[in-house]
């Protein structure tokens, strides 16, 4: 017991050693420059030798609105500094600090980031934006920030200013539960690492011709036997209601807004062998385990049909405090074009009458009804002249190019996980083209983001997850984030570089594309 104190004191006094023996005057080179964020930041103005340093006496402080922001803060630099960051009322005097405000400009998810020697304040008008500054601020950080344990390090962070805000107000990831499902803490782990590069929405896509992953409870059999078999049946799996809720609470605390999507009127096989009334013969089909698409489609003359419907709609409305509720809508290929139309005519407002703003793959806008809709292009080609004639009657876009943004695709030939009908997508395609001037007849402001959607056909665990999502997501991020004159695949691809020992660091199994060179 005394050795455990006497060792535990030891252990104390050497984290503080360093800093006397150390003493700093200018950042050492692996402080990163203000310029190497990813995404690139909107203005970037560095103060050479305005450096701060972080020590075992630093403190977060932060008004009572931004204490939640700050506490995930100093959690985060805690284990690597092995300091106590004390988070405390802004009113404390004293020094150094990092201090987290609100106030100014900047819109919701804008802040000003700036460091010198005294203190690094991050000041936004809300704590969206506040939240966004501290992603910026651990990337300012050596990148040993990222060790899981005490690093003995100098930790300097560069002085200077940077002023950022979003390009784009949706910047989206989709992550598949149905053809595989995966864990809420798969999820959750999703969640922190697409946050980190400003990511602020997760499109679940929840149920398909393999699998149904959220219980309804107007409709329990969707559950039953695991929502289903899943791709080669290795996905079983569903959400409980509170398991769906506990996402939704973690990822609104990093910012992060879930979007639900419930696929119809294709895409329904799942749906069909808990509940044969959904067909028009009435008979069952068996489960699905192959990776077919196009065959299933809801009975749109059956008012079974609407009824099942509403209840989903209206269930996972009560769920959802997000704006938006995402009905699918895509390869609907065993519905006739007049039935689809008929079928989005009546669907589309059910959404509205439930409180949330209609959401579904570009197919949607063949109705009218699709006027007051989000739209989320997915198509390879750049005109899409239905998606351009909605556009002019109002519907917003999310921009999901399949040949640009779908990170399931294979890198290349050789990649051992991923389909590649869309082409194969390398990092530098990802980054290449330009949401608001890829798809005739739909720039900004129609354009509302942009989406990397993950389908799961051939994925199994977070590992694979990591390994496609990691390093194209965060191209797509920075699509959405950054303004277009900052668009630049040379530095994008040197930020990368720069970036991978962190994610081997925090344990995320990433992609090491040949186009970029790793340090
Ligand atoms: C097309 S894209 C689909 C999905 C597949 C995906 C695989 C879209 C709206 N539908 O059903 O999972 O390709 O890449």
């Amino acid at each position: 017991m005394a050795n455990h104190v006497i060792s535990r004191a030891l252990a104390a006094a050497a984290l503080t050693l360093p800093l006397v023996a150390t003493p700093a005057t200018a950042a050492p080179p692996q402080a990163p420059a203000l310029s190497s964020v990813i995404p690139a930041p909107a203005q970037v103005t560095p103060a050479p030798g305005a450096t701060f340093r972080l020590t075992a006496l630093t403190a977060v402080k932060a008004a009572p609105a931004a204490r939640k922001i700050a506490e995930q803060l100093a959690r985060e630099l805690r284990p690597a500094t092995g300091y106590a960051l004390p988070v405390l009322p802004a009113t404390l005097p004293g020094l150094p600090t990092i201090s987290l405000q609100l106030g100014g400009t900047g819109g919701r998810e804008g802040y000003t980031l700036t460091v010198t020697p005294k203190q690094v304040t991050i000041r936004a008008a809300a704590p969206a934006g506040l939240y966004n500054g501290t992603r910026t601020l651990l990337q300012l950080l050596p990148k040993e920030i990222d060790s899981r344990t005490v690093v003995r390090r100098a930790w300097t962070i560069n002085g200077g200013t940077i002023k950022d805000l979003p390009r784009y107000a949706y910047r989206g990831a989709m992550l598949d539960l149905a053809r595989h499902f995966h864990t809420p803490a798969e999820v959750k782990a999703y969640i922190d690492e697409i946050s980190r590069f400003k990511v602020n929405y997760l499109h679940l896509h929840l149920t398909d011709d393999q699998g149904w992953r959220i219980r309804i409870d107007s409709w329990p059999r969707l559950t039953a036997g695991d929502g289903g078999p899943g791709v080669d049946g290795e996905g079983p799996g569903f959400l409980t209601k509170a398991e769906y809720s506990d996402i939704v609470r973690y990822a609104a605390a990093r910012y992060v807004t879930i979007v639900p999507e419930v696929d119809m009127p294709g895409h329904v096989n799942a749906a069909q062998v808990a509940y044969p009334e959904l067909t028009c013969d009435g008979v069952a089909p068996p489960p699905r385990t192959d990776t077919e698409v196009g065959y299933s489609s809801l009975c749109i003359s059956s008012e079974t049909t609407y009824r099942f419907v509403e209840d989903v709609i209206r269930e996972l409305a009560a769920l959802t405090p997000g704006p938006y509720l995402h009905i699918g809508g895509d390869e609907a290929h065993a519905t006739s074009e007049a039935d689809y139309v008929t079928f989005q005519n009546r669907v589309l407002p059910l959404v509205k009458k439930y409180g949330k703003t209609a959401y579904g793959w570009n197919e949607i806008t063949k109705s009218p009804a699709a006027a007051t809709a989000v739209a989320q292009f997915w198509g390879t080609t750049t005109t899409n002249p239905t998606l351009a004639a909605a556009v002019a009657n109002g519907t917003k876009v999310v921009m999901s190019p399949a040949n640009k943004a779908y990170i399931d695709q294979k890198y290349d030939p050789s990649t051992p996980i991923g389909l590649s009908w869309a082409g194969y997508i390398e990092v530098r395609d990802a980054y290449g083209w330009d949401p608001a001037t890829h798809l005739a007849g739909v720039t900004d402001p129609a354009v509302i983001g942009v989406e990397a959607p993950l389908w799961s056909e051939t994925l199994r665990d977070l590992d694979d997850i990591e390994f496609l999502a990691f390093p194209r997501l965060p191209a797509i991020a920075e699509l959405g984030w950054s303004p277009a004159a900052t668009h630049d695949w040379d530095s994008f691809s040197a930020r990368l570089g720069a970036y991978g020992p962190r994610w081997t660091l925090r344990g995320i199994d990433f992609y090491p594309s040949p186009q970029v060179d790793w340090q």
